[in-house]
């Protein structure tokens, strides 16, 4: 619990059994129900995501499995949905990567349990280290879709589109259409679209960026350069029509 909040975390990992034991082990003991979501990896990741958990020593981590790859982007998703089904009142999102600071947890919490936003995101802009930290391509991409993200999702304040360090309230994951949520890299901007066209508060909080001597990355050209303007693309539309209705609705109304 954390401020009277039943706290969830979902875990999504594809291949990821060299990282997962350290992310898993080390979240935080506020956290009341982990769940890792296993991708269909080819190695070993669920086995020692469990054995992590016991490692961890409070409720048994939830691994749950699909069939066949399907996304990050569907693999939070499902995360979610059971977080839901399982009471939490705030769901948050670290990767199996161990590129998030379990101490930036709270920060990403506090603001839902004040009650001043509905969905928390980390900004790895708002650290001094990142510019030594965050490899210069990634940081040239990320400020081109966190700048597009700006005008497609209507948040203009908000920068570091992609990061994945995330909290959600109950409230939020239940304004907009998960199963809508584009599958694979992508979703974080097809996310925020759809909270804006849900009229939620979105805040961005500051977390550290880890790009450790072992980094590694599922990221390359085809499945995320090459997808994402479309998504963004796509993303910006929905929003523009949802919110068209919704204010020929209000119109309707008065
Ligand atoms: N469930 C699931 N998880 C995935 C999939 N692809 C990546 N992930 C996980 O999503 C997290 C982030 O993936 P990365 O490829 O490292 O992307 P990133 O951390 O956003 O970007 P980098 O800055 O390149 O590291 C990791 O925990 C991955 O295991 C997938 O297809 N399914
Ligand atoms: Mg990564």
């Amino acid at each position: 619990m954390y401020r009277q909040l039943r706290v969830a975390v979902v875990v999504p990992a594809y291949n990821e059994a060299q990282k997962i034991g350290d992310a898993v082990a080390t979240i935080p003991a506020l956290v009341d129900h982990v769940i890792v979501v296993d991708d269909a990896s080819a190695d070993d990741t669920s086995a020692v995501a469990r054995a992590a958990g016991d490692r961890r020593g409070h409720e048994p981590i939830d691994v749950v499995r699909h069939g066949d790859n399907r996304g990050v982007g569907a693999a939070i998703v499902t995360g979610y949905r059971r977080a839901l089904a399982a009471s939490a009142d705030v769901v948050a999102v670290m990767a199996g990567d161990g590129q998030m600071d379990p101490a930036d947890l709270p920060a990403l919490l506090d603001p839902i349990a004040d009650g001043s936003a509905d969905y928390v995101k980390g900004n790895r802009f708002l650290h001094p280290e990142v510019w030594t930290a965050m490899p210069a391509a990634r940081i040239v991409g990320n400020v081109v879709l966190s700048a597009a993200t700006r005008v497609t999702s209507g948040y203009h304040h908000v920068f570091d589109s992609q990061c994945g360090y995330t909290a959600a309230s109950r409230a939020a994951l239940e304004a907009v259409d998960l199963d809508g949520v584009f599958p694979r890299y992508g979703y974080p901007n097809d996310i925020l679209s759809r909270l804006h066209a849900a009229e939620l508060r979105v805040l961005d909080v500051r977390v550290r960026p880890i790009y450790g001597p072992h980094w590694t990355s599922g990221i390359h050209l085809g499945n995320a350069i090459h997808p994402i303007p479309w998504v963004l693309l796509r993303s910006w539309g929905n929003r523009l029509a949802s919110e068209a209705r919704a204010r020929r609705r209000r119109a309707a109304m008065s």
